[in-house]
């Protein structure tokens, strides 16, 4: 098997520019290498991300949306994230399981351990070997993704949530973090690009041994 590295936050941490980068550093030694992300990272995916993203979509139970969440991962798992992986590939993933836990759970107030249970299922029990954790105030997260151009597609269903709601999901993320230290590494990403991805090369040459 490869090594499955996911990159998680809370909006506007700066994960899909870090992920970029981290593919753009994997390029240049000449190692097989996916990037991906959730939701949306097969075609299913990107069909249910659309329904669960979009402020124009229909009302959207909380559970409706945990299993929305867990289809698009069943899928992404068997058919993107898995083959790479037995061909060796390191998966560099823009979200994943903890993303479920920090959202759903954290931010929406669904039982952890259902969702676990879910996440499980859906993911064949696939955890990710490493996580970098880039670590944001949400007033900061918020900021950024709200200034940012709209070449990107506006995610209204979540960037519409209250200040506390984001607050919640780091809160989720960081007790994610305090559980599993073997496989999180925490990133300060209050800081500009450049020193944000100087700590991710770091974890990644630390993580490749070399
Ligand atoms: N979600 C869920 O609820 N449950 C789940 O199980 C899963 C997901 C898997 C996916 O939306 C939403 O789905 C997400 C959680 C939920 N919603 N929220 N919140 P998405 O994929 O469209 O959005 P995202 O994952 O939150 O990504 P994002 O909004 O694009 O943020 P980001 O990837 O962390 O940041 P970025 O795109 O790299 O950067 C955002 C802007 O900040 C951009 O203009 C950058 O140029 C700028 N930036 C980035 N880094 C920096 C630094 N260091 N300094 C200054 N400016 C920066």
């Amino acid at each position: 098997m490869g090594l499955f590295i996911t990159f998680e936050g809370i909006e506007g941490s700066g994960k899909t520019t870090q992920v970029t980068l981290a593919g753009e550093y994997l390029d240049g030694r000449n190692v097989s290498f996916l990037v991906t992300s959730e939701p949306g990272g097969c075609d299913l995916g990107k069909e249910l991300r659309r329904l669960l993203l979009e402020s124009a979509s229909p009302w959207i139970s909380e559970r409706a949306e945990l299993f929305l969440f867990a289809a698009d991962r069943a899928q992404h798992v068997e058919e993107i994230i898995l083959p790479a992986l037995k061909e060796k590939a390191i998966v560099l993933c823009d979200r994943y399981c903890d993303a479920t836990i920090a959202y759903q759970g954290y931010g929406r107030g669904l039982d952890l351990e259902v969702i676990n249970i879910v996440n499980n299922y859906a993911a064949r029990s696939l955890k990710p070997d490493y996580t970098i954790l880039l670590d944001v105030h949400p007033e900061r997260g918020l900021e950024r993704v709200r200034s940012r151009s709209s070449a990107k597609e506006k995610n209204d269903r979540f960037e519409g949530e209250q200040l506390e709601f984001h607050r919640r999901v780091r809160e989720g993320y960081l007790s994610r973090a305090k559980a599993e230290p073997r496989r999180f590494h925490i990133i300060n990403a209050d800081a500009d690009v450049d020193d944000v991805f100087e700590q991710v090369k770091s974890i990644l040459s630390e993580i490749l041994g070399s």
